[in-house]
């Protein structure tokens, strides 16, 4: 046997045979050592940026087809607007990487079925429906591997365009009930080919990120098959839940609180109250109150808000995906690249503490929260109490050693009636959180 024969056949014994627990750790590796990623959602809808007519619409601004009940057509004049002049591939990549994000996710297609990746299965793209013409998801893949981020693409199951989809179902696309019957097709002769360019022309795409798959087309089954398809294509692909049908809602774990199909859970715009144990998550949220760009949306959360927030789900063991919504021009608002940088000035000095961290065993505590790593402790501070003295909830281990993340500052820690209390300087080094390392066991 050739060979060529044998790496096929290795190949296909890959796929075709259970991975072992050992052979699922080492693909989820880079997942969960990065903790942080950027969301982007992009697309036409940016164009009306949350205005219709005249009319400004409620809820999430790449809705903005369904709530304003705009038929095709009219929709499609928006696809044909779109033309980010402004849009700087590098610039976006280097805002993740500023901010201390590992990974970007960007919508490759949402529900309204438009494309930012020049398709041949499809003319309803940016290369043949924009005055733009060229492959901004290319040029994106292509920034985030030069600036050492990992990238994925998220893609809609639901498409108000496709006629065999949810397209002719007007006014108000609501997919949970309606059902095409040539459904079948636009999975077998769109969908999967789309999928196949997307996992093939575009190398550096290591997650695929279904949504849209609560349709009453959708099954369990098919989500199966579909798994297995880009699986394929690719074996070290990572695919979240919403590629099968059992997603709880924006708990984003089904009835068992688990991850029944796909790698990872995807809770939406929360955090679960406790940790996970032995499930691989990711909480996706705004920044404001919706993922495509409104230009009227300026109720942004603070900087301090988001870090916590990202330190509350590296503690429970999840990975905490913030969006970004740029504008039709290719900006991403400076509200939020605003907060990012900031994000990025705080884990510049503490970033040890939440890459590659797992799910804290030791609660959490009124103060704030633990994670932890192979021999440490880090304790993030978010209440500093005034009379210095830490009380370590949780905590039965004596650390070896006690000092402040970011300056390294050494500390003591002492057994008293309440636990063990370690002895805190006058003046955080962060109003944000304060990061106290804690040295146990061998480490
Ligand atoms: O309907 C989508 C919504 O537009 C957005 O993409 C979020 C992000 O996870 N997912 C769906 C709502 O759950």
């Amino acid at each position: 046997m050739s060979l060529c024969h044998l790496v096929v056949l290795a190949a296909i014994m890959q796929v075709q045979s259970p991975e072992t627990p050992a052979q699922r750790d080492s693909r989820m590796a880079w997942w969960r050592e990065a903790r942080f990623g950027m969301f982007i959602h992009w697309g036409a809808y940016a164009v009306p940026a949350g205005t219709h007519n005249g009319e400004r619409i409620s809820g999430i601004g790449e809705w903005i087809m369904s709530r304003a009940h705009i038929p095709i057509p009219e929709y499609e004049a928006y696809v044909h607007r779109f033309n980010p002049a402004r849009f700087d591939a590098d610039a976006w990549a280097h805002v993740a990487k500023d901010a201390g994000m590992k990974y970007i996710i960007i919508t490759s297609k949402h529900h309204d079925g438009f494309a930012i990746f020049d398709s041949k299965v499809s003319r309803y793209d940016i290369v043949d429906a924009t005055p733009y013409h060229r492959d901004a998801l290319k040029a994106l893949a292509q920034a985030a591997h030069r600036a050492g981020l990992r990238f994925g693409v998220y893609y809609s199951i639901m498409d108000w365009h496709h006629p065999d989809a949810q397209g002719p179902n007007f006014p108000d696309y609501n997919s949970r009930t309606y059902s095409n019957p040539n459904f079948g097709r636009y999975v077998e002769a769109y969908m999967k080919p789309q999928l196949k360019e997307l996992l093939t022309q575009y190398p550096e795409i290591d997650v695929l990120w279904f949504d849209g798959e609560w349709i009453a087309d959708w099954t369990d089954e098919r989500g199966r098959d579909l798994y297995n398809y880009v699986r394929g294509i690719r074996p070290t692909l990572l695919v979240n839940n919403r590629v099968g049908h059992s997603r709880q809602g924006l708990s984003g774990l089904n009835k068992q609180g688990r991850v029944d199909l796909g790698d990872f859970g995807t809770p939406e715009q929360q955090v679960p109250p406790e940790g996970l144990p032995g499930v691989d998550w990711e909480t996706c949220m705004t920044m404001n109150d919706t993922w495509g760009f409104k230009s009227y949306d300026d109720d942004w959360k603070d900087t301090r808000t988001l870090v916590r927030t990202l330190i509350d789900v590296a503690s429970k063991g999840g990975n905490f995906l913030l969006n970004v919504g740029p504008t039709a021009e290719g900006v991403i608002p400076q509200p939020i690249a605003w907060r990012l940088h900031e994000m990025g000035e705080w884990l510049a000095t503490n970033g040890e503490a939440i890459s590659g961290t797992t799910a804290s065993p030791y609660g959490m505590p009124a103060w704030g929260r633990y994670t932890v790593k192979q021999g440490r402790v880090y304790a993030h501070v978010f209440d500093w109490p005034k009379d210095g003295r830490l009380v370590l909830t949780g905590l039965k281990e004596k650390p070896v050693r006690a000092y402040v993340l970011a300056d390294g500052q050494a500390l003591t820690v002492e057994q008293a009636d309440s636990g063990l209390v370690v002895q805190l300087p006058r003046v955080p080094p962060s109003t944000i959180a304060a990061v106290i390392v804690l040295q146990v066991g061998g480490g």
